[in-house]
């Protein structure tokens, strides 16, 4: 069977590619969701992408993950730095996640230096814009062991 991936995004990302595109880029979330869906398709995954302003309906996602998702991809946005509910969630969760953010935390604001989602996380990728869910969705292939697409001899 295809594992599925969860992908989810945090507060504010609906807004991607209309305002700050020097620290988030042009595209828009839309944009993204539709490359994450095609880039799936060639690592032989199933992609499931949201987004939600509102804490609790992405712990409600991640919980529900539990039951039908083989990984979890977050960009948490600004709750990965403040969200101890997000934490503990991704604690009850027995599959890899992928903490993604556009930009790259370390050269930004103190605030931003320090992530709960870091310390459930398998690993981060930040700082490469749009091209990151990419990065993620291919070590989430190699994390879950997903077949590549069948090879002619
Ligand atoms: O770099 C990332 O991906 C972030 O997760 C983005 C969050 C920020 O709070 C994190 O520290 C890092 C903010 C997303 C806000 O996105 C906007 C996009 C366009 C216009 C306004 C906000």
């Amino acid at each position: 069977m295809t594992p599925t991936v969860l992908i989810l995004n945090g507060p504010n990302l609906n807004l991607l590619g209309s305002r700050e595109p020097e620290v988030y880029g042009y595209e828009t979330l839309d944009d993204i969701a539709a490359a994450c869906a095609r880039h799936g398709e060639r690592l032989n995954l199933v992609v499931d992408f949201r987004q939600s302003n509102h804490e609790g309906e992405l712990v409600d996602w991640i919980h529900e993950a539990r039951q039908n998702a083989a990984g979890i991809i977050l960009n948490a946005g600004a709750y990965s730095h403040t969200s101890i509910a997000i934490f503990d969630a991704l604690l009850a969760c027995d599959m890899p996640i992928i903490e993604l953010h556009l930009s790259n935390l370390f050269r930004r604001e103190e605030f931003r230096h320090k992530s709960y989602v870091s310390r459930a996380a398998k690993g981060v990728i930040c700082g490469f814009g749009a091209a990151g869910y990419r990065l993620a969705l291919e070590a989430m292939a190699e994390l879950v062991g997903a077949a590549g697409p069948e090879k002619e001899a």
